[in-house]
């Protein structure tokens, strides 16, 4: 079949980290690829499409390049001090608290963001990004949503 199922999306995903050794990783899990394909599939088919796909290699491919060019100090890791720098060059310039978040969902205790949790997080924030977009209609910056609305986007993600 066309369509790319969380066990493919791992396959797909821990072949390429195989031939990077410079990307420092303990490897895509499949509870992070079930996560990845549940906020990318918008016509919730439980599996990528071939313009989902597209749509998410593209990202990690730039995503990656990004990677490299803000890893400083050429550890294999985004550092604390390396990830406003790298999270602003993908487009998300959050401010510091929500750094401190994200460090502290998606980080280590010394604060390094290996590359596969880096993609988990840049895949949810562009697809929270996205959705917020979706349900600002007025594009007011703000939104409106209802328990039905608000479960749909929180549990299937
Ligand atoms: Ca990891
Ligand atoms: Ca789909
Ligand atoms: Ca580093």
């Amino acid at each position: 079949d066309m369509e790319v199922s969380p066990n493919e999306l791992m396959g797909v995903l821990n072949k390429i980290i195989s031939k990077h050794g410079d990307l420092k990783t303990d490897g895509f899990t499949i509870e992070s690829c079930r996560s990845m394909v549940a906020v990318m599939d918008s016509d919730s088919t439980g599996k990528l499409g071939f313009e989902e796909f597209k749509y998410l290699w593209n990202n990690i491919k730039r995503w990656q390049g990004i990677y490299k060019n803000f890893d400083a100090d050429r550890s294999g890791v985004i550092g604390s001090d390396e990830l406003p720098g790298a999270f602003k060059a993908a487009g998300f310039p959050l401010n510091e608290q929500l750094f401190q978040l994200i460090v502290r969902r998606y980080s280590d205790e010394k604060g390094n963001m290996d590359f596969d949790n880096y993609i988990g997080c840049l895949v949810r924030l562009d697809a929270m990004c996205r959705a917020f977009k979706t349900l600002d209609k007025d594009n007011n910056g703000s939104i409106k949503v209802d328990i039905q609305e608000w479960l749909q986007l929180t549990m299937y993600s």
